[in-house]
């Protein structure tokens, strides 16, 4: 096996340098679980990002994974495939919507769904062509493509990576009042948002948000359209973000607290970390504007995927994931509050179900939080600064409560010693 050190270098010396990763390398994953060529085990607290919402190297994942490449991987959009159509009434009745478009990454899902907004709008709504515009929420996180990133405002992300593309309107993030002085502007679309904003550094809106927001869109005939890539999936303790408090684990219109959103997109643990998966979902009103040569990929539904999305997103009801994200998430926060409390290091915790922030006391320009991440990786749990200094703890959702009170204990003593 190779050794940490040799496989840093080599990343450093043929790599492009788009990345400054925590100095740690991982080999090999199971559950809560990874560990280094070394063969040291850490609690792993950033979960690809959410990806491996199920755990590493899920058994019924794999099994899926494995089993399918045997048979066929791969036939391209050309012909049918004797997987893609089971699938795709998998996953729509599984969310509740009429129809789905397959993609691969997070990022090409946002566009899809950009690509349909701006569609439908000219089709369906008369808008003049090329004059229909996105509303977008400041210090969002959609990918990183060229027309995503046109609306960013990381200027890592964004600055020399110009021209950028038109059409986007952007307001603070959880503010009616905004949104409706955006919906009076000329041609708007839609409105793009993340119910929770994972990269700038867990923000979860007010209680209200997304239901008036929505109503707000509907109101105004435009497109609601939810990036629930990271917050999706049973991350924030239901099985969407916009199931607001519902715990049901099925789509249920019924639900005070859910609001549908006209467009659906889905991202990362839709594979349990096993493979590119996303998807865009949305009813038939809208996603017929969509015709033969309009969109596609080449990987975007291939029976692998396909395979793979179904484990995956049977797991997540199997093993019950967004009530465990749920409880273990309350009891989080409560047991970091406690943290909070005690040491000058700790501002707050925020968060919902299991994806939740730390805010460290000290500047974005400082390196408090990288150190203290660096020695929690030493006490063998690994979580990655955001914005300098605020730190992100989004640990797989089959992690158990004595687990759960194991990785506090780490924070706990990683902060008396710092
Ligand atoms: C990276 C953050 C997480 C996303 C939402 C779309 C995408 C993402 C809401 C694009 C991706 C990732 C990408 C990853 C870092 C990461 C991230 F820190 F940037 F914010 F998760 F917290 N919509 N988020 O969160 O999906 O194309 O990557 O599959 O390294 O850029 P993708």
């Amino acid at each position: 096996m190779i050794s940490s050190i040799e496989a840093i270098t080599l990343e450093n010396e043929f790599g492009a340098h788009n990345y400054h990763p925590l100095p740690v390398v991982l080999a090999k994953g199971e559950g809560v679980f990874v560990w280094d060529p070394e063969g040291k085990k850490y609690f792993d607290f950033l979960s690809a990002y959410s990806a491996v919402n199920q755990g590493h190297c899920h058994p019924v994942i794999t099994q899926a994974l494995v089993g399918q490449s045997h048979t066929l991987t791969l036939t391209s959009r050309a012909f049918y495939n004797s997987v893609l159509g089971e699938y795709e009434k998998y996953i729509t009745e599984y969310f509740g919507f009429d129809k789905v478009l397959p993609m691969n990454t997070g990022a090409e899902g946002v566009e899809t769904a950009i690509k349909i907004c701006r569609k439908w709008a000219y089709e369906k709504r008369g808008i003049d062509e090329n004059k229909a515009q996105i509303i977008v929420c400041e210090n969002n996180f959609h990918g990183r493509t060229t027309t995503v990133i046109s609306f960013s405002n990381d200027t890592d992300a964004k600055k020399n990576f110009g021209p950028y593309t038109p059409g986007f309107i952007k307001i603070p993030y959880n503010n009616l009042e905004a949104l409706k002085e955006a919906l009076k502007e000329p041609n708007v679309a839609g409105f793009l948002v993340e119910p929770i904003q994972g990269e700038a550094g867990v923000v979860v809106p007010d209680n209200n948000f997304i239901k008036e927001a929505t109503e707000l869109c509907n109101q105004a005939n435009i497109l609601f359209i939810a990036d629930e890539i990271q917050t999706g999936i049973a991350r924030t303790g239901g099985l969407l973000a916009v199931c607001g408090d519902c715990t049901c684990l099925s789509h249920c219109e019924r639900q005070a607290s859910y609001t549908k959103p006209d467009i659906l997109i889905l991202g990362k643990a839709l594979s349990g970390g096993s493979y590119p998966v996303s998807a865009v979902l949305a009813d038939n009103e809208i996603m017929e504007v969509i015709k033969p040569g309009q969109h596609g990929s080449t990987y975007g539904g291939n029976p692998l995927a396909c395979k793979v999305a179904m484990a995956a997103l049977d797991v997540v009801k199997k093993e019950k994931l967004a009530q465990n994200a749920r409880t273990l998430g309350k009891l989080f926060r409560e047991e970091m509050n406690q943290l909070v409390a005690d040491f000058d290091l700790f501002v707050k915790v925020r968060g919902k179900g299991l994806l939740n922030a730390v805010v460290i006391n000290d500047t974005p320009d400082s390196d408090t939080a990288w150190r203290f991440c660096i020695a929690l990786k030493d006490n063998g749990l690994l979580a990655k600064p955001t914005h300098g200094n605020i730190i992100r703890f989004a640990p797989p959702l089959v992690m158990t409560e004595e687990q759960l009170m194991e990785c506090v204990g780490i924070i706990r003593k990683t902060a008396s010693e710092f």
